[in-house]
């Protein structure tokens, strides 16, 4: 690492986990798992049919209980441990793979999965059963649960203080995201605008990889530890 950096940021996307056996999101044919991004993915598509999101979610939770980090997770938890600087782990992804793999400084911008939020009272409950069966907040007893996640059109956790990061960052760097959604899309130009130097290591080019001042491709595995270490 260039001695001039103290200060990065780092966006990590649904790439980082794939090689941990968790899908992407846009696929050729731009479906998930079998569903309609609109059909499960936003606040109109609980309103219409909570069940089916329920049940989408339930199950992500429960294939994410059968998962472990990879060495991408494990080399970012190593920088974390051994930077003195600011750092922060901004991810879109709303597994817990980096918390396994040691990291501290994370803010899940869209979401836990382990998460439940109560409409109610609006209390978090972490690592909640399945939420299709047991909707009852164990705070309130209304059964006002929805998955702890950040659905389109909705405002993403944490943006005060991912903007303050991005204004001090000496280094921005982007892992495994498509740079498809905003506003973490839009994260790269804030960082370069503020004098940040970007890094991209992803598997294909991403929607903005023109703003990068540089861009590595290959699978995460190989070259997040290769950056790191
Ligand atoms: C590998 C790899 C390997 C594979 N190694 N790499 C028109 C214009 C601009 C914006 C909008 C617009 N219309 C609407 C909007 C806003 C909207 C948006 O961006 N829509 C776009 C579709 C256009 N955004 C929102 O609504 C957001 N809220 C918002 O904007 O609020 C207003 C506001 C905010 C702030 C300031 C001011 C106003 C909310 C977005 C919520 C996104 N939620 C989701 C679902 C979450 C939960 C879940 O079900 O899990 O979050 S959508 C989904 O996409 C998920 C992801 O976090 C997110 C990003 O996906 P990601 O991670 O990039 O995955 P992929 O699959 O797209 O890409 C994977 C990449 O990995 C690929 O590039 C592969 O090549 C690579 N890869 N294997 C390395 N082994």
């Amino acid at each position: 690492m260039a001695s001039d950096i103290s200060n990065i940021v780092i966006l990590t996307g649904a790439g980082i986990s794939a090689e941990s056996g968790l899908a992407t999101f846009r696929g050729p044919e731009g479906l998930w798992e079998g569903h309609r991004v609109e059909d499960v993915a936003t606040p109109e598509a609980f309103s219409r049919d909570p069940a089916l999101v329920q049940r989408f979610y339930d199950a992500r939770r429960a294939n994410l209980a059968t998962v472990e980090p990879n060495a991408a997770h494990e080399a970012l938890a190593r920088l974390d441990a051994g930077w003195d600087g600011e750092l922060l782990i901004v991810t879109q992804n709303v597994d817990d793979l980096h918390e396994r793999a040691g990291a501290n400084r994370v803010l899940h911008m869209h979401g836990e999965l382990n998460s439940a939020w109560c409409l109610e009272c609006d209390t978090r409950t972490a690592s909640p059963a399945a939420l299709l069966e047991e909707p009852s907040c164990p705070e309130c007893g209304e059964a006002a649960l929805r998955p702890d996640i950040v659905w389109f059109g909705e405002m993403p956790y944490g943006m005060d203080a991912i903007e303050q990061a991005l204004m001090d960052a000496d280094l921005f760097v982007s892992i495994g995201t498509s740079g498809a959604v905003y506003p973490a899309a839009g994260f790269v130009q804030t960082a370069r605008y503020r004098g940040a130097r970007t890094l991209e290591l992803n598997l294909d080019p991403s929607q903005g990889s023109i703003f990068f001042d540089e861009s590595r491709m290959g699978p995460a595995s190989e070259l997040v530890p290769a950056w790191v270490d």
